[in-house]
């Protein structure tokens, strides 16, 4: 039996397989410029995180309804509980999908359909995590909001993904300043491929109560230090992490160093279909590759937990 655990950092679109990527290419009548999924798996192959979300933003084209975004979702749903997960917080890129005619109710309700029935079909409970693309304008970003606002009872936050380098957080101040506003709980990316100070600024600037990656946390001592003090939960992305080249070889990366430090570090998949696994594949790779032990194990599970937004007898009764 998996052990049971939260998943923090899911982008739903980052599920799509290649079946059924093909599957709804050949069902809205989409053209993908790939021959069948063995070619299409092999431009799994990154450089960096653009050259990802090169393919990431391409492939989107195959979303276009309501049910897309239901199979979508359904389709993870059975996948991560398969492998322990008893709660998912899932981010979703609404500008990704609007910029391509597709609107933020037929995403809202597409997903909705699969995520209100979690529970009872897959043992799995959830909570929707709207991101704002931080490579496009904060116009953008507010517009978005404002789109939102007929489905703020099925959001429970926001955060903020895409391109990282060169769009600091600062940027978004006024789009976040407005969402807490309204009550929603706020994440950021930061500190994946950009400098430590901008999970700094996440945290004085945009108030967010989680970092999402953080990996560059370690350059700089006094930010870990405080991170610490003030229990920041980190969901960390071991396979997203070497597949991007955030680090060399899984072997080498930092989590048992971040958790000796008494970082409130957590596990997850971000993009499984891209990355090579799910929630439960990476605690698999990091138990192998790492050495990390049951204690440590169990210590991660638990704290993907607490690190979430469910309430503390929610908590309690998911693990
Ligand atoms: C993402 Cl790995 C990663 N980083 C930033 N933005 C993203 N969107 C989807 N996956
Ligand atoms: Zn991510």
């Amino acid at each position: 039996m998996p052990l049971p655990k939260a998943e923090l950092h899911l982008h739903i679109e980052g599920t799509l397989e290649p079946e059924l990527a093909f599957e709804l290419a050949t069902r809205n009548g989409v053209e993908l410029p790939y021959a069948d999924t063995d070619e299409l798996r092999k431009a799994y192959q990154f450089e960096d995180l653009q050259s990802f979300l090169n393919l990431y933003y391409e492939l989107m084209a195959v979303l276009r309804t309501e049910q897309d975004f239901t199979d979508l979702a359904n389709a993870y749903l059975a996948r991560a509980a398969a492998q322990g997960v008893r709660h998912a917080e899932i981010f979703f890129d609404p500008q990704a999908h609007m910029a391509r005619g597709v609107g933020m109710g037929t995403v809202v309700e597409g997903l909705w359909r699969a995520l209100g029935d979690s529970e009872a079909a897959h043992g799995v409970s959830t909570q929707l995590i709207m991101c704002f693309l931080r490579d496009e304008s904060a116009e953008s970003a507010l517009e978005t909001l404002e789109a939102a606002k007929p489905y703020l009872d099925r959001i429970v936050g926001i955060g903020l993904d895409s391109a990282e380098v060169g769009h600091p957080p600062v940027k978004f101040r006024e789009v976040y300043d407005a969402a807490a506003a309204l009550g929603l709980r706020r994440v950021a990316h930061a500190g994946e491929e950009g400098p430590p100070e901008y999970i700094t600024e996440a945290l004085d600037v945009l108030g967010v109560e989680r970092i999402d990656h953080g990996l560059r946390c370690l350059e700089d001592e006094a930010l870990v230090a405080r991170l610490v003090r003030d229990r920041i939960p980190l969901t960390l992305c071991p396979l997203s992490n070497v597949r991007l080249r955030a680090v060399d070889v899984l072997s080498e990366h930092p989590l048992p160093v971040m958790m000796d430090a008494g970082l409130l570090c957590t596990v997850n998949s971000d993009d499984p279909a891209y990355f090579g696994g799910y929630a439960g594949d990476n605690f698999d790779a990091v138990r192998k590759t790492l050495g990390l032990g049951e204690d440590r194990l169990r210590e991660l599970a638990r704290n993907s937990f607490v690190a979430s937004f469910l309430e503390h007898d929610e908590e309690r009764r998911a693990r």
